[in-house]
């Protein structure tokens, strides 16, 4: 019988080790949600790391972790070395490929022992996974951890269907080229039969750089090889829309939120959440808003910024950093503007349950997010169907993926400060019943494009089936 195998660097568990013993957790982040039905129900398999370093672990509590995650969760633990996960994840993922992926070109590191890195783990998780293939399987790889891995697949298994989606953005021609092993990840890449990305500008781009450094032309996304046919096209990841909908506020957010929420109700909220990243915005987000105090004083002491942002890549310099300048900004702010009755932003470090963000979004007047790249951006579409009173208001760069699909927003350039804070009081001023036409309309977009629409359209695309895609978008 045939299966589906997903590959991804983490899996939807992710596994801890402290005092009591092994731990295991729902891993945070749009991918794990996402794919979490389909997995729960379908004859599947996920592969990845289970998020602990095989170093930190005896012989015993590494066969235990394979057997839980097999017996209890269907996944298939791929386990890294703490130097694996230094050179090929801090090291060639987040120093090499993110910065460069977001054109933070001057961020960008090269480095041949982390180039070593990245395609030894690549492999190694070929070697994971090859066990299991059986010549009628489908193969799911995820994101730009793993991109030399679907022609390691397509060397020994030559005829298994192989998808690959990038979850962040593919840079422009002029800036991928940059990168020293260009040809080398295309290659890597060019083994799936079906490459998936959140836009067609990434899917514009990918075929641009395909084309010019490999010399492979397409027609009609599509391009044939010696060995098999690769097609290109974009699939918008969706969100579970039912669930950010439907979640009642009230049972499921903790006291500490809803006392939270009472004590504000006599201001205008205005809501950030992100992941600690330097591609997501946060300083000029911050600096926006003190020139929307400044430029528009009848709005002080009546509106407040919360500013939540999740630990992420913690013990790494420029995200140490990012978070010290982000700290310095908020008390610039503060001292500057506020009063002995009122201060303008609350700066949260931490990760909040998802109920407890289901809240926060139903509690708040706008949503504010502006990365300066963005593969998609996923929070600003759990706001938008969270609140279905249709009162709220997204403000989102040009920038971020979500942009090409949330048109309704009110949509701004990331480095124009002065636009930001204008579109914040836009939304904040927006007539009722512009903002609920708005929201409804996306509302119908997000029910209907949501995560489930969105795996089974990749896969039934990667199948050929006959609800294959069918194009809406010219190139
Ligand atoms: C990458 C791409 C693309 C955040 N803080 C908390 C929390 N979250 C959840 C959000 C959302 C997810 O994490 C973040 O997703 P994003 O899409 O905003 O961003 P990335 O993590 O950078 O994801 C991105 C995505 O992949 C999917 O393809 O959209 O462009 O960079 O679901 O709700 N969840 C909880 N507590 C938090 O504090 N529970």
């Amino acid at each position: 019988m045939s299966k589906t195998i997903f590959v991804s660097n983490r899996l939807p568990v992710t596994v801890s080790k402290n005092e009591s013993g092994l731990d295991y957790k729902e891993s945070i982040g749009g991918l794990a949600t996402g794919l979490k039905n389909y997995h729960e129900q379908g004859d599947t398999i996920w592969a990845g790391w289970p998020g602990v370093s095989q170093d930190d672990l005896s012989e015993e509590e590494l066969s235990s972790i394979a057997s839980t995650l097999k017996s209890d969760y269907k996944c298939l633990s791929v386990p890294l070395t703490s130097d694996d996960v230094e050179e090929y994840y801090h090291g060639f993922c987040n120093e090499t490929i993110w910065p460069l992926f977001h054109y933070f070109t001057s961020a960008v590191e090269y480095k041949n022992e982390t180039w070593e890195a990245y395609k030894r783990v690549n492999r190694k998780f070929f070697e994971a996974v090859d066990p299991l293939i059986g010549e009628d399987d489908t193969i799911w790889i995820h994101d730009y951890q793993l991109m030399l891995l679907p022609q390691m697949i397509r060397e020994k298994h030559p005829d298994v269907k192989i998808g690959f989606f990038l979850h962040i953005p593919f840079p422009s021609f002029e800036i991928y080229r940059q990168m020293i092993w260009r040809t080398e990840i295309l290659e890597g890449l060019m083994g799936a039969n079906l490459i998936g990305f959140h836009t067609y500008d990434y899917v514009r781009h990918f075929l641009s750089s395909v084309r010019r450094l490999l010399g492979h032309e397409h027609s009609l996304y599509k391009m044939q090889l010696e060995s098999h046919i690769v097609q290109v096209d974009a699939f918008p990841m969706g969100i579970d829309y039912d669930y950010f909908a439907n979640t009642p506020t009230r049972e499921n957010a903790s006291q500490e939120t809803l006392d939270f929420i009472k004590s504000t109700k006599d201001v205008r909220n205005i809501i950030s959440v992100d992941r600690l990243d330097y591609t997501k915005g946060i300083p000029d987000r911050i600096k926006a808003f003190k020139t929307f105090l400044a430029n528009y004083p009848e709005y002080r002491e009546k509106v407040r910024l919360n500013l939540i942002i999740a630990p992420s890549r913690v013990g790494i310099e420029k995200y140490d950093n990012l978070k010290r300048e982000i700290e310095e900004l908020v008390s610039e702010v503060n001292g500057e503007f506020g009063t002995f009755n009122w201060m303008p932003v609350w700066f949260f470090f931490r990760t909040v349950s998802q109920d407890d963000l289901i809240a926060f979004y139903r509690h708040s007047d706008v949503l504010l997010v502006t990365p300066l790249r963005d593969g998609m951006n996923l929070v600003a579409k759990e706001y938008v169907a969270s609140r279905t009173d249709y009162k709220g208001m997204l403000v989102m760069s040009e920038t971020a993926g979500a942009a090409s699909e949330l048109g309704e927003a009110v949509i701004v350039n990331t480095n124009d400060h002065e636009a930001i804070a204008a579109g914040i009081k836009m939304a904040l001023e927006m007539p009722e019943d512009d903002k609920m036409d708005r929201n409804k309309n996306m509302h119908r977009r997000l029910s209907r494009y949501n995560v489930k629409f969105w795996a089974e359209e990749f896969l039934n695309t990667l199948h050929g089936s006959p609800e294959e895609k069918i194009h809406t978008e010219p190139l």
